[in-house]
């Protein structure tokens, strides 16, 4: 029987499995991470990290129903040495990625300078897409200040020599497509993760007539089932778009092995589950990648490079 190999490679960072933990979900704690380093997930992403540790926003800041998610965490996390901590002592077998969000580009700065003395990382995540930070309610996030981010990158890429990646928000409109591309192509970025949360949604609970999250007057980020088409849009556009070096980590509505197959036909190298692992628990790896090798033995396929990116346009 053929055999059906569903590993990748992101920029040269060889993944066992293409299906890997998303950013904030069960990845903030020491229990938590060492749990998914001993998952069958390709890699390990952190919880987005700060300089000091964060309690983040009061609670309620979680709600999920059948088909999404909405969260209004706030950035809670143990800071970054927690994590470069945890890195040097586990020394883990599989891909290590810390994802940073420094609340002003000087923070993102100095994150970034401590993980580029880390012996021990593989990648950095730089989340420039935090919908929920109450601190800066009436601030654009960096994901949408096209203004700002060249200069941003183009500074960080003077000091930093390590593989770095970022995690945009949701685009909508192709100009903004367009312009972040032209952009992200002129830096040596090694994958960009599309998407994050779709921001500032809101979940009434119609028997009480409230918000079901406290902060931000009930407003978060929407993940989940209900955001995928918005994540394989966001695949599939910077797919097309940016250099072909660039890697892309899908992340945004994936529940079913066909999800992940959806991600990689539109162009994604690797998957994150986020709403999903929080439902399901650390077993979700494993039913995942059964799910999705069941498909590709149905399509004949024996390796994602036989497809990836290859949608067809009716
Ligand atoms: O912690 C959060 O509120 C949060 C972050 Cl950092 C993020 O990148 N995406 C999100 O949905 N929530």
């Amino acid at each position: 029987m053929k055999k059906i190999d569903i590993s990748s490679s992101i920029n040269g960072i060889k993944l066992s499995s293409c299906i890997m933990n998303a950013s904030g979900v069960l990845c903030c704690t020491e229990k938590e991470l060492s749990e998914i380093l001993m998952s069958s997930s390709g890699a390990v992403v952190t919880k987005s990290c700060t300089m000091v540790p964060r309690k983040g926003n009061l609670e309620p800041r979680y709600f999920e129903w059948n088909i999404g998610s909405i969260n209004s965490m706030g950035l809670p996390n143990l800071g970054i040495d927690f994590y470069l901590n945890f890195l040097d002592r586990k020394k883990p077998k599989k891909p290590f990625f810390l994802s940073i969000s420094g609340l002003s580009i000087e923070e993102n700065y100095q994150l970034i300078s401590k993980a580029n003395i880390s012996p021990n990382i593989n990648a950095i995540e730089l989340n420039l897409s935090c919908p929920n930070l109450v601190e800066k309610k009436n601030q654009v996030s960096l994901g949408y200040d096209f203004e700002k981010i060249y200069d941003f990158l183009k500074n960080i890429f003077k000091f930093y020599n390590k593989p770095l990646g970022v995690k945009l928000p949701p685009y909508f409109e192709d100009f903004h497509f367009e312009k972040m591309a032209l952009i992200l192509n002129q830096f040596p970025i090694c994958f960009v993760t599309c998407i994050n949360s779709l921001p500032n949604g809101l979940f009434v609970d119609t028997n009480k007539e409230t918000t079901v999250l406290h902060p931000k007057k009930g407003f978060g980020g929407i993940g989940g089932r209900v955001i995928k088409p918005f994540s394989l849009a966001n695949i599939r556009k910077f797919y097309v778009s940016l250099r072909k070096d660039i890697s892309i980590i899908g992340c945004g509505g994936i529940c079913y092995g066909k999800d992940i197959f959806e991600h990689i036909l539109c162009g994604a190298s690797a998957v994150q589950v986020g709403t999903q692992f929080f439902k399901e628990g650390i077993r979700v790896f494993d039913r995942l990648k059964n799910e999705f090798i069941s498909i590709l033995k149905e399509k004949n396929y024996s390796s994602i490079e036989e497809f990836k990116g290859k949608l067809n346009v009716i």
